[in-house]
């Protein structure tokens, strides 16, 4: 009997009274009639749903793309369990909304001096430990404005933004060595390098791309710009990127799509930068060595804009800490397999996936054997001497993981399908499965780790059309669990996904996660994990003021404000130090206060700080926007602006 036959004989079994049933439309096999639920359906049910209390065995972090938000969805149940706000304010977390997130997100977030309110965020990548994900942290990289978030996953919050002093836009990130030990953040569209002008007809001449390797220390748990540094690349809009393991350990990976150098129609007889960019059959695989690059700058060898230790292009090409290995044209994906010995690069206008040997590149880098230079004097490898071989894929290939059987699976993006095949021996003929539609990234579980765990692959898809009742124009993204245990891959579940573009995700065990249930003891500052500069104990709360600076020392519990009353004068400048002096698990409380645009979230033992000028008399209510308690409501108070001169 095969899964389903079982469910349904052991429903029969219980004897479901029809009648009380019936709303539902009886027993199993008339709900599977009237809803035309076919055996497969019902089996697809059986490994995804998850009874209430029952845990999820993986969380999926997902790229919100241009919302800038991080999603944390378990698998296989599909379900939601947060957003992680990142690069976009977020009232609910209290980020950006007049709390201490506000210096993350408006003071270190700022790129070339200006606020932004939005970041388009395409690849997370979890912390590693000896190549498999630790479950501490989370980096993420805004493709729009150049910067790379470090979330903390002990709280799933935000701790530090750093934009790119040198780039005005950056792809292949948030990629990390395999002990975390850097964070690369790859420019996509060329620009001069640290900003200011120049011509088009100067790309050549003054447009680069940079790989910037953010130290990252894990001690602090920030990343570290002034042990920082970059390598200055060709304008040849480089893409994604990966780092080496094992034996690949201290190289990274990281491909092009416009070695044409290509910059649009400015010029006379220029094509659209699509169709410029897409004139050469091949375009360059960058390898670059790390270690060396490391010791060069640390030698003295790198100049500094911006305050960035910047390795210039002809000394990493003199001293080949970049190389080039031809790759077919206009390639997108470049993932390194689990043991370190591949590279698999898949190219989006040609059909193959290419597996370069890592020990034949480094070989033939040793040897000095390179068929020429590129215009930039970077030296380049034979193709074929520098592969393991190619498999015929699909139109379209993107992006590849990994399972734990010697298998990869290839997101297809024209003809959407996932397709599974052997990257070791490349010996089996591929296997594809259809998804809806459009296929970009896709993730296995722990797939691009030094050792996955087979047994899901999630599709990301970049359209939905008929999958779900109409929302008007703007249509969902598509998100696709896919089961890979069998000898088919089976879709068995869909997630539409009603933010901006996702791209990238990672899907780790849950119980790798460790996560915090309160700040313990109590008056925690997320930001510094150290206690509130203003925190305070119960029967500590007070009001200081000095001149026109107006401190208060408040404490939350349920389901009261102390004080809970704030007399103020026009024109004070008013800062309220709250302590969550709640102990209890899921015990949180906001603070919310008309017209001040103040929103913040008092999770239980959580320190906030807001500071507003309390410009405009009048009486301001304030509250509590979690219903915390039978009393939430009454879990309120009033800021009294007493207008000047009255
Ligand atoms: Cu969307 Cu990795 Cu930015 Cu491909 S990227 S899909
Ligand atoms: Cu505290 Cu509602």
């Amino acid at each position: 009997m095969n899964g389903a036959g079982l469910i349904l004989r052991l429903l029969t079994a219980c004897e479901v009274e029809e009648e009380e049933h019936e709303a539902l439309g009886g027993d199993l096999e008339s709900i599977m009639e009237s809803r035309g639920l076919s055996e497969a359906d019902i089996l697809a049910a059986a490994k995804t749903y998850t009874p209430s209390g029952k845990l999820d065995e993986y969380v999926l972090l997902a790229s919100g793309g241009h919302s800038g938000l991080v999603l944390a969805i378990g698998v296989p149940s599909m379900r939601i369990l947060k957003y992680v706000a990142v690069f976009s304010p977020e009232p609910f977390q209290g980020y950006g909304m007049g709390g201490l997130g506000d210096a993350v997100l408006y003071g270190e977030g700022k790129q070339r001096g200006r606020t932004l309110t939005w970041g388009d965020i395409h690849h997370p990548n979890l912390s590693e430990t000896n190549g498999d994900y630790d479950g501490e942290f989370m980096f993420v990289n805004d493709k729009a404005n150049s910067r790379i978030a470090v979330i903390d996953l002990t709280d799933f919050m935000t701790k530090q933004i750093v934009t790119n002093p040198l780039l005005a836009s950056s792809h292949g990130g948030a990629i990390v060595t395999p002990n975390t030990e850097y964070v690369l953040e790859v420019s996509q569209y060329a620009t001069p390098l640290g900003g200011g002008f120049a011509p088009l007809a100067d790309f050549q001449k003054s447009y680069r791309g940079a790989a910037t390797f953010w130290k990252f220390d894990r001690e602090k748990g920030r990343i570290d710009p002034a042990r920082s540094f970059a390598v200055e690349l060709p304008p040849y809009a480089q893409d994604i990127s990966d780092a080496g393991k094992f034996a690949s350990d201290g190289y990274v990976f990281l491909n092009s799509w416009d070695t044409e150098m290509a910059a649009g129609t400015l010029g006379e007889g220029k094509p659209f930068l699509e169709s410029g960019a897409s004139q050469n059959d091949m375009d360059y695989l960058h390898v670059v060595d790390l270690r060396k690059a490391e010791s060069l700058v640390a030698a003295g060898r790198a100049v500094e804009i911006n305050g960035m230790r910047v390795l210039p292009l002809d000394v990493a090409a003199k001293e080949h800490v970049l190389v080039f290995v031809p790759e077919p044209k206009s390639p997108h994906g470049c993932d390194v397999t689990p043991d370190g010995t591949g590279i698999v690069v898949a190219g989006k206008l040609d059909t193959h996936a290419s597996v370069y040997e890592f020990s034949k590149i480094k070989d033939l880098i040793e040897r000095g054997e390179f068929t020429g230079t590129d215009p930039f004097g970077v030296s380049v490898l034979d193709f074929q001497k520098s592969l393991r071989g190619q498999v015929e894929i699909g139109l379209g290939p993107l992006h590849t993981t990994f399972d734990d059987t010697g298998h990869a699976y290839t997101s297809v993006f024209l003809d959407s399908t996932v397709v599974r095949w052997n990257y070791t021996q490349l010996d089996e003929p591929p296997v594809s499965m259809p998804v809806q539609y459009n296929i970009g990234h896709l993730t296995a579980a722990e797939g691009d780790t030094a050792h996955p765990k087979g047994k899901w692959v999630v599709a990301m898809n970049k359209m939905s059309q008929d999958r779900y009742v109409g929302t008007g124009p703007l249509q969902p993204q598509n998100f696709q669990l896919i089961d890979i245990s069998g000898p088919t891959m089976q879709l068995i579940a869909d997630l539409p996904i009603g933010l901006g573009e996702p791209h990238y995700a990672q899907l780790i065990k849950a119980d790798k996660l460790k996560t915090l249930q309160t700040y313990t003891p109590a008056g925690v500052n997320p930001y510094t994990d150290a206690r509130g500069t203003g925190a305070v104990a119960p029967g500590e709360e007070r009001v200081e003021r000095s001149g026109k600076k107006v401190d208060v020392y408040m404490t939350v519990i349920r389901s009261h404000f102390t004080p809970d009353t704030i007399e103020v004068n026009e024109g004070d400048e008013v800062t309220l130090h709250i302590t969550s002096i709640e102990q209890a698990r899921d015990q949180t409380h906001g603070f919310a206060i008309d017209m001040y645009n103040v929103s913040v979230s008092l999770e239980p033992g959580r320190y906030e700080e807001v500071t507003f000028l309390a410009d405009t008399p009048g009486v301001f209510p304030f509250y509590c926007t979690e219903f915390c308690s039978a009393l939430h409501l009454e879990m309120a108070g009033y800021l009294l602006v007493r207008p000047k001169g009255g």
